[in-house]
């Protein structure tokens, strides 16, 4: 295997791990577009090649609802002379990115290192909606970083410095990143980010500059970027998730999601507020339900004002999303699944990092 271009298309341990013990034969890609049955996928010299499943490959994946998402690595019987390689087999994924979508789980994208969550600083910046993308990549075990656009347009009546001092307090995310790709401040924040030959995800609503981004990333206007409406909002220009390499490693563009029903876990909530968690280990009923029962934490956070109200609230709508979730799916499988990558994913950023 020549891994040099697939080392930066991000490969990791635990991909290698599995071409070195797989009993197919074929060569390793990696898929970066998906289109209905077609994928294509980016090969060991960096060509992007197009790619089919076919006959009982595809049977078994169909049947196990496992079928390549962008992200995935797969082991190709690679044919220059066809208009398509066929896949043989989809390896095992380090983490996926889902949702839950007309009540059942789909799957966006897989083997991602880090979620790079884009709000942009205009009139349609949402905290909620941050929250709950923090949420999504938790329950993914997936590292999560906000990425604060269009800084130009920031008209806040206090310092950018001190709003996002507030926020990093508020916030799960290991960093907090406000930048102009128009105005070209602070790009070294993000360039020193993405450096790593890893796998970066761009989340976030319509119109917030993800694909702009993405260009920037690569030098070049790969992916349409459309100006957005009055109101602030974008008019989901891009349309399907992409991945591409860049040199500091692989970016991949997705379109701004409408409505996004989490597919998480009571206890993946639970994560991503660890500073309401840990009020609520004090609460004096262990089964308190943080709404009006005497001793609890959270109540007395909120009087003093140390908690948020949007905050709280927030956090109990998830809550109860996510325990809709777990009656819903009854997918004990699909969580244990997760739980089983949480072990392999922290595994694997021991290796990497
Ligand atoms: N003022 C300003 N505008 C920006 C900045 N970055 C992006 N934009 C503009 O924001 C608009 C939307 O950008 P896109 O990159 O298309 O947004 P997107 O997040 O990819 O949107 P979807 O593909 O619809 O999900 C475009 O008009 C960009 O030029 C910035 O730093 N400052
Ligand atoms: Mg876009
Ligand atoms: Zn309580």
């Amino acid at each position: 295997m020549n891994s040099n271009f697939l080392e930066r298309a991000g490969l990791c341990p635990f991909i290698k791990e599995q071409v070195e013990n797989t009993e197919t034969q074929g060569s390793l890609v990696r898929i970066s577009h998906v289109h209905k049955d077609v994928y294509l996928g980016i090969n060991e010299i960096g060509e992007e090649i197009s790619l089919k499943l076919v006959g009982s490959v595809l049977k078994k994946y169909t049947e196990s609802k496992k079928l390549p998402v962008v992200g995935d690595w797969v082991i190709v019987d690679e044919n220059p002379m066809a208009r398509f390689s066929s896949i043989k087999e989809i390896l095992i994924r380090k983490n996926e990115i889902s949702r839950m979508s007309h009540n059942s789980i789909s799957t966006l994208v897989s083997n991602v290192d880090y979620g790079i969550i884009c709000a942009s600083l205009n009139q349609n910046f949402n905290l909620k909606r941050i929250e709950r993308y923090i949420s999504l990549l938790k329950s993914s075990e997936v590292r999560a970083v906000l990425v604060l656009t269009k800084l130009d347009l920031y008209e806040g009546e206090e310092a950018i410095e001190n709003f996002v001092e507030k926020l990093i307090s508020n916030l799960n995310v290991e960093e907090i990143l406000p930048i102009s790709i128009e105005k070209k401040l602070n790009l070294e924040s993000i360039e020193k980010l993405l450096c790593g030959n890893g796998t970066y995800t761009l989340l976030g609503s319509s119109g917030v500059g993800k694909s702009t981004l993405t260009n920037y990333l690569l030098g070049e206007d790969i992916q349409k970027v459309q100006e957005i409406r009055e109101d602030g909002k974008g008019f989901h220009t891009t349309v399907s998730r992409s991945l591409h390499t860049f040199e500091g490693g692989v970016i991949i563009d997705t379109p701004g999601m409408r409505g996004m029903m989490l597919c998480a876990s009571v206890e993946d909530i639970n994560e991503s507020y660890d500073d309401i968690k840990n009020l609520t280990m004090n609460c004096r009923f262990s089964n308190c339900g943080h709404t009006n029962e005497p001793g609890c934490e959270l109540n007395k956070a909120l009087e003093s004002g140390e908690l948020d109200w949007s905050r709280y609230e927030n956090y109990l709508k998830l809550l109860r999303e996510a325990a809709y979730f777990e009656r819903k799916t009854s997918s004990a499988a699909y969580l244990a699944a997760k739980k089983e990558w949480k072990k392999v994913s922290c595994n694997a950023r021991k290796k990497i990092y």
